[in-house]
């Protein structure tokens, strides 16, 4: 049988549920890969976090929980450029349709080529020849590049984890044509909605004149790649076993006893732009605003690991964020409670999956997202008999398949506050009738 060889930025075997999650285990793309990966024999190669004065390609070959791991440290301008720089203040605004915030600076574009290639020239000793190669995420766009430069004939596939944006945006970055000429180095693209794909489609055949043929085929620069849809799920198995351990019903317990009479509304978010907190939290003074009679039956918790903070963009943000909810709970608390509860820290996955549990609405409002696992993460960890409701901005992947959710648009305070408004009364049946629906989808 072939090996498999995943390769993405950050390189985070997840921790055994039991066990204490580090900093770096907070995000979709290592929560989802964890469990392939468990699956089939093989390596996963990318950065080890560290940086390094020179880079030495010096690798480390580590086993941990069950999967094979290979990193290597980045020298501290590589991480500026390429991390910092092109990955974060060029590639991901841009693709979440944050023009305002994409830096487009000619340093950061070579850094990140540098670093692909790196990547590839550290990567290349332990591929072997029925390898099947696996790129994850915009961070490594032209691995396959800098590997078939080298020679490397393998099967390489390539997922795309954030949104491919409209060609509008696509070609507002310098260098765009050699940014998609890479991704023809690929025998297989993979993104999270059709609508991703049909935008690179769209960008493909005009305004490179390429072709699209049957069997999701794509013709350009003289090559061919496939390009197809493949939404990412997360193992909801596993997860409603995390909601029924002793430590989620523990949460779990502590929250309703915490939250005396009132119904408890959830958003897990890492500290991010695209995740629409700002809107979340001014729906909700919407809904606290306009539904005085129900102000002493609800509560917000919102968990958002701080994420990226080198980033100005998001330092901007977390003072946003500090003064919005100082706003809101200075005009709403009692002296006895707050309607906000805002928490910068990350808890353990079977914690969260308690606090899951113990709402009643889960709140998931990004302007933009691939998919977004956490709406799939509430779903799986309801109680069948008495499930909650999620709300769910139209603007994330996820929004596609869980379509029996109450979607809304995250721009809209009041479609906000109305949706949390149904939430909040909505009876046992129709709760009930929305989760099956939804669960049977996260379940599949
Ligand atoms: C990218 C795309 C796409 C969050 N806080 C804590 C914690 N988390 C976990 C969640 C969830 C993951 O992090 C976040 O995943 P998302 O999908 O919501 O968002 P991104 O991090 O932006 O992921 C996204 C994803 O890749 C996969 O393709 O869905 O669109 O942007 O699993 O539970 N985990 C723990 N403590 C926390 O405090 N343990």
């Amino acid at each position: 049988m072939s090996r498999l060889i995943v390769v993405s930025n950050r390189v985070n075997p997840p921790p055994a549920p039991d066990q204490t999650d580090g900093e770096g285990s907070v995000g979709g793309l290592a929560m989802a890969l964890a469990a392939a990966l468990r699956e089939y024999s093989g390596v996963w190669f990318g950065w080890s976090g560290k940086t390094t004065p020179t880079f030495t390609g010096q690798l480390s070959m580590q086993r941990v929980n069950g999967v094979t791991t290979a990193t290597v440290d980045l020298e501290d301008g590589d991480y500026q450029e390429y991390y910092n720089g092109y990955a974060n203040k060029t590639l991901w605004p841009l693709f979440h349709y944050r023009v305002d915030l994409t830096a487009y600076d000619r340093s950061f574009g070579e850094g990140y080529d540098r670093v692909n290639k790196r990547f590839a020239e550290t990567l290349l000793p332990l591929i072997e020849p029925d390898d099947v190669i696996w790129v994850h995420d915009y961070h490594l766009i032209p691995m396959a590049r800098e590997l078939r430069r080298m020679g490397v004939t393998n099967r390489i596939g390539f997922f795309l984890h954030i949104p491919w944006p409209a060609h509008q945006l696509v070609v507002t970055l310098p260098r765009h044509r050699p940014l998609v000429e890479a991704m023809f180095d690929y025998d297989l693209i993979g993104f999270q909605t059709e609508e991703n794909r049909h935008a690179f489609e769209g960008y493909v055949t005009t305004e490179v004149g390429g072709s699209a043929g049957p069997g999701q085929i794509l013709s350009a620069f003289g090559k061919t790649t496939r390009a197809a849809v493949f939404p990412i799920g997360i193992d909801a198995a596993d997860f409603a076993r995390i909601t029924d351990s002793p430590r989620a019903r523990k949460v779990y317990d502590r929250m309703l006893a915490h939250s005396v009479f009132r119904k408890m509304v959830v958003g897990v978010d890492r500290l991010d732009y695209s995740k629409g907190l700002e809107e979340r939290l001014v729906g909700f003074e919407r809904f606290l605003h306009d539904n005085p009679d129900q102000r002493s039956q609800v509560m917000l918790l919102q968990i958002a690991p701080i994420s990226r903070d080198e980033v100005e963009a998001y330092q901007d943000l977390r003072s946003r964020l500090d003064g919005l909810i100082g706003r809101i709970n200075g005009a709403y608390a009692e002296m006895d409670f707050t309607p906000i509860r805002y928490v910068n820290r990350s808890y353990r996955r079977d914690e969260l999956a308690g606090v899951y549990r113990a709402a009643r609405v889960g709140l998931v409002t990004p302007l933009r997202d691939g998919m977004n696992l956490v709406a799939k993460e509430y779903v799986a960890a309801q109680d069948p008999n008495d499930p909650g409701v999620l709300i769910l901005s139209r603007f994330a992947g996820a929004a596609r398949q869980l379509t029996e959710a109450l979607i809304i648009n995250p721009n809209s305070p009041e479609e906000i506050s109305d949706a949390l408004s149904r939430a909040l009364s909505m009876g046992p049946g129709e709760r009930r009738q929305r989760w099956d629906s939804l669960n049977h989808t996260v379940q599949k």
